[in-house]
């Protein structure tokens, strides 16, 4: 598909695109240079009804469909968003900047959501709970109905896949709210659904902004579950709308992960495993490493190699493949981080590394940053405790094991938090002490479609990914039949003693 549409990409609802009622459009921008990447129809509530009403009808139909044939479907899908995705890709990669590196590595793992999902629906087994007497007792797991979702722009087909994968094979149908910011591939997916056999009206998208449409979706009665990915006040928000209707969140919020590195790392190691960590997405991700916790006998080197190597990332055009760092999402994430870096420096801890806007005429146009490291960092900052979302990394110190475990314990937030050693035992010693929904062990950011992935504290609430997204997306029945033909009547006037049990 071309992108540099005439004719605005049109709101998809009930299996095909529509104009939206407000008659305005979304300007997609290409942060590389602020171009055009595509005009998409802006909705408004009155969309996400009519959405609603598409996806209340849809949802008779797909929630009969048997789930081993939902199975097939997701199945299908997978094989056609296979073909997609070079595509997909370079659409991702004009939304939101990325280097194309890193999107055809992420959006290459997305069928696997749905052939897994697709297996789930197939073969989960219900429960035959134990009863006893003359009783069979066993448990449904039906879906919930209509179900809504509101995604961000960093990771937009993925973030969206992890949830529509679970919630569709499930049997439910779906009103999502993307990002404004990046709206274009999750409108695209419309058709491979529908292609796939997905009855029309399962998948609905209505781009909009939240303070409208994401609004009205999550303060709808109709729906079933509102499931979030996004800043945490923004859950706050959602949470506390959809309880007005008792609607089921989930919701993955901020975070502020730390790569653990004790002193046996190799330093070569820690540093790989720190740019992997804090720079990939520019750190415009929710389990970013933004905070390196360091053994002090390793400190100095550490931070020696790491500030040679993070000076050594290539920023540039995101399509270009030798490209390792894109521009930030925005003006305002850049804005963000701008004010973030000063803020680090009033504090009082020490620049090492980028701080500022690269230098050349090339990166004029864009929202580009150079990947930042500060040292001399205190927990009490707020650029230790504050989500920035952007390239910049903190490092802080320890001495103990004890002090490590306090340390990145030690903010608000519970996503992910990644532990490198090579002694087993303090790894796992340390993993069980960690609040956090997500723990790495000489690794960060690996992700399967089985793996459960949440956060605890103020990182949010229910999971993505396994058996227990599937779970969350369905409710649970239970149905009691008494074998017995014996006559009972409770109410018989014989003046024998009754037990009901
Ligand atoms: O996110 P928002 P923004 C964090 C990150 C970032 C900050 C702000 O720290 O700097 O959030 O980013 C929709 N009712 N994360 O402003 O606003 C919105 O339209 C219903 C972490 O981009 O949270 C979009 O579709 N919906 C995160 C989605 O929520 C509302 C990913 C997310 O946007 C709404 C993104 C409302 N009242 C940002 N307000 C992660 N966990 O990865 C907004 N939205």
């Amino acid at each position: 598909m071309n992108t540099m549409n005439v004719k605005p990409l049109g709101l998809y609802i009930d299996g095909r695109f529509q104009p939206a009622s407000t008659g305005r459009t979304i300007r997609v921008e290409n942060p590389k240079d602020r171009s055009v990447v595509a005009e998409v129809e802006e909705g408004d509530a009155s969309d996400i009804e009519k959405a609603l009403d598409a996806a209340t009808r849809a949802f008779a139909v797909w929630s009969a469909v048997q789930p081993a044939e939902r199975g097939n479907i997701m199945h299908r899908a997978a094989d056609l968003l296979e073909k997609r995705l070079p595509d997909l890709v370079t659409i991702e990669v004009d939304q939101i900047g990325r280097p194309r590196r890193e999107m055809e590595a992420q959006l290459g793992r997305l069928p696997e959501w749905f052939r897994y999902f697709g297996a789930v629906a197939r073969t989960h087994e219900d429960t035959v709970p134990p009863f006893g007497g003359a009783f069979l007792n066993y448990t449904r797991r039906v879906p919930l109905g209509v179900v809504g979702h509101i995604t961000p722009w960093n990771h937009p087909l993925l973030i969206l896949t992890k949830k529509i994968a679970p919630a569709m094979a499930a049997g439910n149908a779906i009103v999502v709210k993307p990002s404004e910011l990046a709206p274009i591939t999750p409108l695209l997916l419309g058709d491979i659904f529908k292609e796939a056999g997905v009855p029309d009206g399962v998948y609905n998208v209505v781009p909009g902004y939240g303070a409208t449409a994401g609004l009205a979706l999550t303060s709808s009665p109709r729906i079933a579950k509102i499931d979030l990915t996004g800043g945490t006040e923004t859950g706050k928000t959602v949470a506390s709308l959809a309880a007005r209707n008792l609607t089921r969140v989930a919701a993955e919020l901020g975070g502020k992960a730390n790569v653990i590195a004790f002193a046996d790392v190799p330093v070569d190691r820690c540093v790989a495993a720190t740019l992997f960590a804090s720079f990939i997405a520019s750190g415009q991700t929710c389990v970013q490493g933004s905070r390196l916790l360091v053994h002090r006998s390793i400190h100095d080197a550490v931070v020696a190699e790491l500030v040679r190597r993070t000076n050594a990332i290539r920023l540039g055009d995101p399509q270009d493949r030798m490209t390792q760092m894109g521009p930030l999402v925005s003006e305002k994430q850049r804005a963000l981080v701008e004010r973030y870096v000063a803020i680090g420096v009033a504090e009082g801890a020490t620049l090492a590394a980028g701080g500022r806007r690269p230098d050349g005429a090339a990166f004029d146009g864009g929202y580009y940053h150079l990947p930042t490291i500060f040292t001399d960092v205190r927990n009490d900052m707020r650029i230790a405790q504050e989500e920035i979302f952007g390239p910049v990394v903190c490092v802080i110190p320890f001495d103990t094991e004890e002090e490590a475990i306090a340390l990145a314990n030690g903010t608000e937030f519970g996503l992910a938090n990644s532990i490198w050693t090579r002694d087993i035992t303090r790894a796992h010693r340390v993993a069980h002490q960690l609040q956090s929904g997500i723990t790495w062990i000489n690794d960060h950011h690996r992700i399967d479609p089985c793996s459960p992935w949440g956060g605890f504290k103020m990182s949010g609430l229910g999971r993505e990914n396994g058996l227990v997204a599937y779970e969350e997306y369905t409710q649970i029945q239970n149905i009691i039949v008494n074998l017995s033909d014996a006559p009972f009547d409770w109410y018989a006037d014989d003046a024998t003693e009754k037990r009901y049990s």
